[in-house]
């Protein structure tokens, strides 16, 4: 049997961060989490870049710009939909996950998803370097898996 799967080399890898500074204390620890992740698996700090957008709504357009750009082999969104803070949680916490999952399958590139969808502020801390660990280090985690597994399987046919 050949089985396929991904390692965690980052050297050489360039990656960008989206993130959404609404709930903009969680964000940054997210942003912290995803470039801490970047560094102890060999990316480079120069290869790293970060754009800022202002909600998780936006996420997707950008995360796309970025993927498609051809200058990122991988794009790990971050940010916090909390549901005690807008009524429009549903939207917003669904636009944002359907339009990353759209725009990585359309680009091709790995774009991954450390968007908290939680319930109030409590669970969101716990999640972004609380004791549930940090979301945005596991998006950037997997980004880095999923770069190196695709790499690995076999090339589509044009
Ligand atoms: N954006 C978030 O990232 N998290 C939220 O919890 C949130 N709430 O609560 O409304 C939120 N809203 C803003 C939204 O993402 C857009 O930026 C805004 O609607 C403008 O398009």
């Amino acid at each position: 049997m050949k089985s396929y799967e991904g390692g965690f080399e980052g050297r050489g890898l360039r990656v960008a961060v989206v993130a959404a500074r609404f709930n903009e204390t969680i964000g940054l620890r997210l942003v912290e989490g995803a470039c801490d992740c970047l560094r102890r698996h060999g990316v480079s700090e120069d290869d790293v870049s970060l754009a800022w957008v202002p909600g998780a709504f936006e996420i997707p357009l950008v995360a796309g710009r970025m993927a498609g750009s051809g200058e990122f082999d991988a794009v790990v969104c971050v940010g916090a939909v909390i549901r005690g803070a807008t009524a429009h949680f549903d939207y917003v916490a669904g636009t944002a996950a359907q339009g990353i999952a759209r725009a990585s399958q359309e680009t091709g590139v790995p774009i991954t998803f450390g968007v908290l969808t939680t319930e109030d502020t409590e669970q969101a801390s716990e999640r972004s370097g609380g004791k549930l660990g940090n979301k945005g280090f596991e998006a950037a985690l997997a980004a880095l898996e999923m770069v190196n597994l695709l790499s690995s399987l076999p090339k589509p046919q044009l």
